[in-house]
């Protein structure tokens, strides 16, 4: 099928679908069979449906939260998710292990088996596919809050199956974001396509009366990337996801450190994807967006750890993003017991609580990093729209190619990798090389104003060593990357 966003034929989702189903033995579940599934989702209370749940926070204009959490093992993961939801999260997920990840379902049931045999998680986290739409059910049966499927997989297709098939109500990643920061040697063309199969099925389910939330992976390499990137690769995985069927999106971005550069991006975020969503043509779509505490380095003390997760959450509550994602005081250790997660939800939520009737006073600068944040969504939107022809799904293919769009760190060779992010001076997120980015001229302009204005008062030459700097000060403490006198 040669790529375009179009929405497939009831008739080519189906016949891809005889073929995903034989993936793996679970495929086979009579389950998953569509009417089945559907009359199964019919019965699912609204309190445990993730869409209706954002919608209700986004009307109320509160922030909600969800960890991260998953072991191999079904009663612990079921232990797991109880804890969490008792210490206090409004979402909950389940993480994937990184072999079901990349479709090597083999050993993900072998490390599923022995890490039952011998007491220890031997997977980092709950194989979905081994489980099947039997694990599963009982998982969403075992919880009173909605559910959702977090991963990393640029080949979804079975997995997406069988947890809206058991009843979890929100699927997280995208064609571009389950990709370009999660693999090295997936052609674009084949996550998009793959990706574009998940939001058929969201779209099948839809026509049947049938919500389902849908989230592109905001923070994409977590590490220094400038908002106007990430809110362009989440406003196109969006458009990618409402033509296929998709209703109720949420949009992320993963915290930057500058208060002033996140909140504008939060705000921009919400208002640019709903603006270019009915540019395109989509109506009645329902867009939410999620905040993700710092998702670069951590500091190793876990004292100094909360102390980041207690500022995340502040930023997250001001920006009146509708969801948070937490981290733990074990970040940078690894996957944190359940006692640790709960603390980070405890913190969390408690921040949360406090800023609820809070949000972030308008102000010159607020307005001028909207405003400039607006023009580079701006200008990275035209150049997608222009190599495409017109076609999104071709045009972002295009637009890696060239390096019209890159992201930072990202190891994909399918990403140009030229950007270099560095900070300016009072800690927003800017770029220091360009590579082919489509950014114009004034914009470039504006960015080397801000490094250079960085450089003069730290009284050394503009260079990658920022950059260096940057990528590990704030888990030593500082947000700017300055030089040691
Ligand atoms: C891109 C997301 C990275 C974050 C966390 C990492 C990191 C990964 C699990 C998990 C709890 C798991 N993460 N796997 N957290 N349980 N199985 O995702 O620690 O913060």
């Amino acid at each position: 099928m040669e790529l375009k966003n179009k929405k497939w034929t009831e008739e080519e989702f189906l016949l891809e679908r005889k073929k995903v189903l034989l993936d793996w033995k679970t495929g086979s579940d009579p389950a998953l069979d569509l009417d089945k599934a559907i009359a199964f989702l019919k019965q699912i209370p609204e309190h445990k449906n993730f869409a209706f749940k954002l919608n209700n926070a986004k009307k109320q204009g509160i922030t909600l939260i969800q960890p991260r959490a998953g072991v191999p093992v079904l009663a612990e993961h079921i232990k797991l998710l109880k804890h969490l939801e008792k210490s206090g999260a409004d979402f909950l997920p389940s993480t994937v292990d990184s072999y079901t990840r990349q479709n090597r379902y083999a050993e993900a049931e072998k490390g599923m088996k022995e890490s039952e045999l011998i007491g220890r998680a031997l997977l980092n986290g709950f194989p979905i596919v081994n489980h099947g739409v039997m694990g599963c059910k009982l998982v969403m049966e075992s919880i009173n809050v909605p559910i959702q499927a977090r991963h990393g997989t640029p080949d979804a297709r079975l997995l997406s199956e069988i947890i809206h098939a058991s009843g979890w109500t929100s699927n997280e990643g995208g064609g571009i974001s389950y990709n370009i920061p999660y693999a090295k040697s997936v052609p674009l063309e084949t996550s998009i396509h793959n990706w574009q199969y998940c939001d058929r099925l969201v779209g099948y389910y839809e026509e049947r009366g049938i919500s389902i939330n849908r989230e592109p992976f905001g923070p994409l390499t977590g590490t220094l990337v400038p908002p106007s990137i990430s809110t362009t690769i989440a406003i196109v995985e969006s458009i990618l996801a409402a033509e296929q069927g998709v209703k109720n999106i949420t949009v992320g971005y993963g915290m930057g450190g500058n208060l002033v550069q996140d909140v504008a991006a939060i705000r921009m975020l919400q208002i640019l994807t709903e603006r270019y969503l009915l540019q395109f043509g989509y109506h009645n779509m329902e867009v939410s967006t999620v905040f993700h505490q710092w998702m670069g380095g951590f500091p190793e003390d876990e004292s100094e750890a909360m102390g980041l997760i207690a500022m995340s959450s502040t930023v997250a509550a001001l920006s009146k993003a509708t969801k948070m994602i937490t981290k733990t005081p074990h970040e940078s250790i690894g996957i944190p017991t359940m006692e640790v997660n709960a603390m980070g939800i405890k913190a969390s939520k408690y921040i949360v609580n406090i800023l609820k009737d809070q949000s972030m006073p308008e102000g010159d600068k607020l307005f001028e990093e909207m405003n400039q944040i607006e023009r580079e969504v701006q200008s990275l939107m035209d150049c997608i729209i222009r190599v495409g022809d017109g076609d999104i799904a071709k045009g972002i293919v295009k637009a890696f190619q060239q390096g019209l769009i890159d992201v930072p760190f990202a190891p994909s060779k399918f990403n140009m990798g030229k950007v270099l992010p560095a900070r300016d001076n009072e800690g927003n997120i800017r770029i220091l090389e360009f590579g082919n980015l489509g950014f114009s001229e004034d914009i470039k302009q504006y960015h080397q104003l801000k490094i250079q204005e960085r450089a003069a008062f730290e009284q050394r030459p503009i260079s990658f060593q920022l950059t260096v700097d940057d990528v590990y000060s704030v888990s030593m403490g500082k947000l700017i990357g300055r030089p040691k006198k």
